[in-house]
């Protein structure tokens, strides 16, 4: 039987991007004041139960839902998919690895189309939709803009144990690796995957899961990013900022970690790179570089690594957690471990190649 005989491997939906993530939050007003107030996220619409903002360049309904619950967590990750054939598809793709599908209406999310949940692989409760509806972009309103203004919706980053299987999952469903980090025995630590031609869509990060790490938006400049770290000491907010401002190694991008009122974690992020060519080559970093996480080499603070936010399945009861079995990063980098460099006897991976510049 040929691999792509259909009734063995179903066609994966032809995902575009990452699109929207729905988080339970506990006091709607409290984030409101965190998401719009000092972010500047556009609300498009607000009621009891929810609120759905956007980014300033974004035309589809949201990128981020507020939903009100007992217990922070996240609800859904959301993948829009190129055709609403694509929605069967991921139906179809999904009962195929015996995963739980649930199909939704249009509307069952006030603002998108016809949708499929499912409980994935690696227990994350992830949407796939095409149809959506639109509102005004906002890309040229600098009347609204403000100094830290967000433009999109940019990645999400799931804590998973085996990212060996988790690579291999999306793998599956076409994205590739632009980025990874593994030690001297072959373990891998974390991978940045995409559809869209950007350095992500989804990074998986090693440790027990299945947890959120983070979500991330996009500005179009450095200097609004270090607006928002004057904005939060301008209110004395200052401990929302937990690890940052700084340069990724992973990415190249530069980058700031919140924590939201929930302590759910958002990533501000600018300056990553073009993958879109079929040949983008994957950057394997050494996990005992430390320049690796800051490209100056700014430790990464311990609950970076160990805080994620619990994950619903599609009833809204949270997930049991697995354990990661592989060593965890924290353990073998943070601390006097001995192993960690900046300079070694060898040039930098980037350097590797051998281009002269
Ligand atoms: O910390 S890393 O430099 O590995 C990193 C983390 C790179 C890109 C990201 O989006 C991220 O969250
Ligand atoms: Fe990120």
């Amino acid at each position: 039987m040929s691999p792509t005989n259909p009734s063995t491997h179903p066609t994966p939906p032809d995902i575009i991007r990452a699109a929207y993530a729905e988080l339970i939050v506990t006091d709607l007003a409290t984030s409101r004041a965190f998401y719009h107030g000092v972010l500047g996220l556009v609300i498009t619409h607000e009621d009891d139960d929810a609120i759905y903002l956007r980014a300033f360049e974004e035309y589809l309904h949201h990128s981020l839902v507020l939903r009100k619950g007992p217990v922070a967590a996240l609800a859904a990750l959301a993948y829009r998919v190129r055709t609403p054939e694509d929605v069967e598809f991921a139906a179809d793709y999904y009962t195929g690895l015996g995963c739980r599908v649930e199909r939704r209406a249009s509307g069952a999310t006030r603002g998108i189309g016809a949708s499929v949940r499912v409980e994935d692989p690696l227990g994350f409760p992830i949407e796939f939709f095409h149809e959506a509806e639109h509102v005004e972009r906002f890309t040229r309103r600098y009347d609204v803009h403000g100094a830290g203004a967000i433009s999109r919706l940019d990645h999400f980053n799931v804590m998973t144990p085996d990212i060996g299987a988790a690579r291999g999952y999306y793998e599956g469903l076409g994205f590739k690796v632009s980025e990874d980090i593994q030690d001297e025995a072959g373990t891998t630590y974390a991978a940045w995957m995409y559809r869209k031609a950007t350095v992500h869509d989804v990074a998986l990060t090693g440790g027990d899961g299945p947890r959120m790490h983070h979500i991330a938006f996009a500005t179009h400049e450095r200097h609004q990013i270090l607006h928002i770290c004057d904005h939060l000491g301008a209110i004395r907010e200052s401990d929302k900022i937990e690890r940052g401002p700084g340069r990724h190694g992973v990415s190249n991008a530069f980058y700031l970690y919140l924590r939201d009122p929930d302590g759910h974690r958002i990533e501000i992020y600018t300056h990553d790179y073009y993958t879109g060519d079929p040949d983008n080559p994957t950057l394997t970093w050494d996990v005992h570089d430390n320049q690796r996480r800051d490209w100056w080499g700014t430790p990464v603070v311990p609950s970076w690594y160990s805080e994620a936010s619990a994950v619903l399945d599609l009833d809204g009861n949270p997930r049991t957690l697995v354990e990661r079995e592989e060593p965890a990063e924290e353990s073998v980098t943070i601390g006097a471990d001995g192993f960690s460099y900046t300079r070694e006897g060898e040039p930098q991976p980037e350097y590797k190649l051998g281009h002269q510049v």
